[in-house]
């Protein structure tokens, strides 16, 4: 059976941005009080050990929000902690390998930069699809070519399964994402470098509910 998933706002932990494990806590507790709707833990330059540190920091809080956590990449660490699933890119574990590993029960997700990766996606394997770099972003240094507006729009004409927007995403752009067809929208630096998580978060979920017209 697969999970339900409320992508609106997904919140993707940075450590350097929230200040470690410790950080991360203290953001995540603030984002999901201002209401994100699933969490994900990324730090490529980490041991694995303090994945699993982290996970274990951070699971308690996302289970008693009832907001799914889900793993950068590291499918041992997703089944180690019992997180809720893994997020892959396109250079990672295959979805479909993930999905033999993690079983039916937990989320895959799988990152698509054009449209030729997003006609591959496996709609049997992956649960959503996270869609970008919509706009620059200084987070990922080493992203794909910007998207733009009218380029991600054509995307979410041709998708498949839901689709989250990522990539430059905060309060001043978020209602066009939604409104060019993004069923949510994932945030590092919107979220994690802001002074009120909470209120950033919250924000960013009444963006939501605006219709705005692409642009
Ligand atoms: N994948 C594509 S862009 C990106 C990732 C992980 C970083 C997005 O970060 P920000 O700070 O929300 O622009």
């Amino acid at each position: 059976m697969r999970r339900e998933l409320d992508l609106t706002v997904y919140l993707v932990l940075d450590p350097d941005l929230c200040g470690g494990i410790d950080g991360m806590c203290r953001v995540t507790e603030s984002a999901l009080e201002g209401g994100v709707t699933l969490v994900q833990l990324r730090a490529p330059q980490w041991k694995k050990r303090q994945w699993v540190d982290a996970a274990r920091a951070l699971l308690p809080l996302c289970r008693c929000a009832n907001v799914p956590l889900l793993i950068n990449d590291q499918v041992d660490v997703a089944l180690a902690v019992d997180a809720d699933g893994v997020h892959v890119g396109q250079q990672d574990l295959p979805a479909a390998e993930a999905r033999r590993l993690l079983g039916p029960s937990r989320i895959v997700g799988l990152s698509a930069s054009n449209a030729a990766q997003l006609a591959a996606v496996d709609a049997g394997v992956v649960d959503y699809v996270g869609v970008g770099p919509v706009y620059p972003t200084g987070t990922k240094p080493d992203a794909s070519p910007v998207i733009g507006l009218a380029g991600f729009g054509e995307l979410m004409r041709q998708k498949t399964l839901p689709a989250v927007a990522i990539g430059g995403i905060g309060p001043a752009n978020a209602a066009a994402v939604y409104a060019a067809g993004a069923d949510g929208i994932a945030v590092v630096s919107a979220i994690c470098a802001a002074a009120d998580p909470r209120a950033a978060a919250a924000a960013l979920r009444a963006l939501s509910h605006v219709s705005a017209t692409p642009s």
